[in-house]
């Protein structure tokens, strides 16, 4: 008898770092969740190194209906402060930014917190060992959207799948043509910014076509 599989892998969208027209932004996401299945929603928009917390705002209360109504998990970067205060589903926090516990105590028991671990084992495990939710891994692919990105293994999604029971997040210069090893390697979630967002047949088409990488790469994962 085989092995059952994974659960379906599913896409985790990031805004762009700056979004100049916020209700523009807002269509560009009603018009991509139509194109397929979308798990998530982190908000990162930054002014510099820090968040604009102003825009972040502003485009969680436009789009918090929408998440709801669509069940997506609304996602705040860096600050847990602020996803408490926008009472949004989830935080995710780099290594520089609140410690997990410290975080925990901010916005509760039920928010998601999720843990940046750029390519380390050890910091997933602490993480989920602080009470981080799912833990993310990157960047595998080069990417403009970050600056200071480090490179990533896939096989520390094979490692996650093996030894953790957390889901993983796998992020980084994620486009449709370089997504299958992802998936193929253990990848629960895959977290893309400009693969959707810039695709140059928009970010319906891209979030159709990126649902069908996941499930074809389904099929040949032998994790
Ligand atoms: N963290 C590591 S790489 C990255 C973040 C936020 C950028 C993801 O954006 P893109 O455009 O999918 O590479
Ligand atoms: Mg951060």
């Amino acid at each position: 008898m085989s092995e059952p599989q994974r659960e379906r892998p599913r896409l985790y969208l990031i805004t762009p770092p700056q979004i100049a027209d916020i209700p523009a932004f807002v269509d560009q996401f009603r018009a991509a969740i139509q194109g397929g299945d979308v798990a998530s929603l982190q908000i990162r928009l930054k002014q510099g190194d820090q968040i604009d917390t102003g825009a972040t705002r502003e485009l969680a209360q436009a789009v918090k209906r929408i998440c709801l109504a669509e069940n997506i998990a609304l996602i705040i970067n860096d600050s847990p402060q602020l996803a408490r205060a926008l009472e949004v589903d989830g935080v995710h926090l780099g290594q520089n930014d609140m410690d997990i516990a410290e975080a925990r105590a901010i916005v509760g028991e039920d928010m998601i917190i999720g843990a940046t671990c750029k390519n380390s084992r050890h910091q997933a495990m602490i993480s989920g060992e602080a009470g981080a939710d799912y833990v993310a891994f990157g960047a595998f692919y080069p990417t403009e959207t970050k600056a200071d990105t480090s490179p990533a293994d896939p096989e520390v999604l094979t490692w996650c799948q093996m030894f953790l029971t957390l889901p993983c997040v796998a992020i980084g210069g994620i486009k449709l043509e370089n997504a299958a090893p992802l998936i193929a390697a253990g990848a629960d979630f895959l977290a893309v910014s400009s693969g959707v967002w810039d695709h140059q047949d928009g970010p319906a088409a891209a979030v159709a076509m990126f649902n069908r990488v996941i499930d074809e790469a389904m099929t040949a994962s032998k994790v």
